[in-house]
Parts: C-alpha cells; structure tokens; sequence
C-alpha cells in the first residue's frame, strides 16, 4: 500500500509565493487521488492474477502509470521546494550542470522555456540520464509520458492548471519563475543527483 507523504514543510510555509489554499487542495486533494488511484490499480491486477483473467489488464495498466506516475512526481515536487529556496546551485549538481548545459543562466532559461511551453498539462523535469550519464530536460505531457524511461527524476515542476490556477490563473510563467526564484529546494535536488549517479 501506497501512502500520501506529508509535507515537510506547513501547509502556508511557502506563502506568498505558493498559496496555502492551492497547498492543501494539491496535497489533500489531487495527490491523495493518485495514491488512491495507484493503491486500487496494484489492488484490481493481483485480483486479475489470482483470478487468472487479465481482460481488463489493458486499462489496468494505465491506471497503474497515470496514478503511479502522479504519485511519484508530486512526491518529487513537494520535496523540490522549500521556504527561503531559490537561488543557484553549488556542489556537484551545478558543476553538472555546467558540465551539460554550459551554465546555470542558461540551463534555466531552457528548462523554464521547456516548461513553459507544455502543452495542456504536464510537468518540466530535470532528469539524469543513468546509461547516458547527463543531465537532460524535459517535458512529460500529462505525466505517465515521460519520455526518456532510462532517466531519474531530479526536479518535477508541476504545470497542470490545478498547480497554479488559484493564485497565478493564466500566469504560467509567473509560476515557474516563482519556482526557481523562491522555492527550488537545491539541498533535495543534489541530493537526489549524489543517489542517481551513485
Ligand atoms: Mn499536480
């Protein structure tokens, strides 16, 4: 069984940038959603294997990677962000970043313009490519479309409207700057690159 993580940080910790109603509704809300949703997909396929009937194993599969994916990526999410964050990288993070996208300026102006160029809902990830050993980013368009599969999520930037409609409404970019100007959690991100490269 899956369980909703709680966030490490109260629920008006990143006010004004991110406003406690949109908070409590994401986290209360949609990510329970998807760990409901994951919860009863694995629940409904070891049913179907025991039963030996896998007729609805199709639909079973993407219920799997829709919730399974949202679930995983929000879990990133509320960890990416921090009150007091922003700023630029240090350590091995930013010397990889460097390394992959000539500097910080730039390797943000691409991700902000990939992210905000998602069409309809998704997400704008910066990811380590294990086989590849870079450092990439990309878009998933809703969220189970991720599209390098050999790939470890190290920032996922929520873009779905429900993200940031309540306080930015068609402001996307505004959102995703805010993101990186007063949130980015850079400890969480290097973090979870020193796990990725191992
Ligand atoms: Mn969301």
């Amino acid at each position: 069984m899956h369980t909703l993580p709680e966030l490490p940080y109260a629920y008006d910790a990143l006010e004004p940038h991110y406003d406690e109603q949109t908070v409590r509704l994401h986290h209360d809300v949609h990510h329970a959603g998807y760990v409901g949703g994951l919860n009863t997909a694995e629940g409904k396929l070891a049913a179907a294997r025991a039963a030996g009937d896998f007729a609805a194993a199709k639909h079973l599969s993407r219920e799997l990677a829709f919730h399974g994916a949202g679930h995983a990526l929000h879990s990133t999410f509320w960890t990416n962000m921090t009150p007091n964050g922003g700023g630029a990288p240090s350590g091995g993070i930013a010397a990889q970043i460097e390394a992959d996208f000539g500097d910080f300026a730039a390797f943000k102006g691409q991700f902000l313009a990939v992210t905000n160029s998602v069409e309809g809902s998704g997400w704008g990830l910066l990811v380590w490519n294990r086989d590849w050993n870079k450092l990439e980013i990309l878009a998933a368009e809703k969220h189970q479309n991720q599209a390098q599969t050999n790939t470890v999520v190290l920032i996922a930037l929520d873009v779905w409207e429900h993200a940031y409609y309540l306080k930015y409404q068609n402001k996307r970019a505004a959102w995703t700057a805010a993101f990186f100007d007063h949130l980015v959690n850079w400890a969480d991100v290097s973090a979870r690159f020193a796990a990725a490269r191992g």
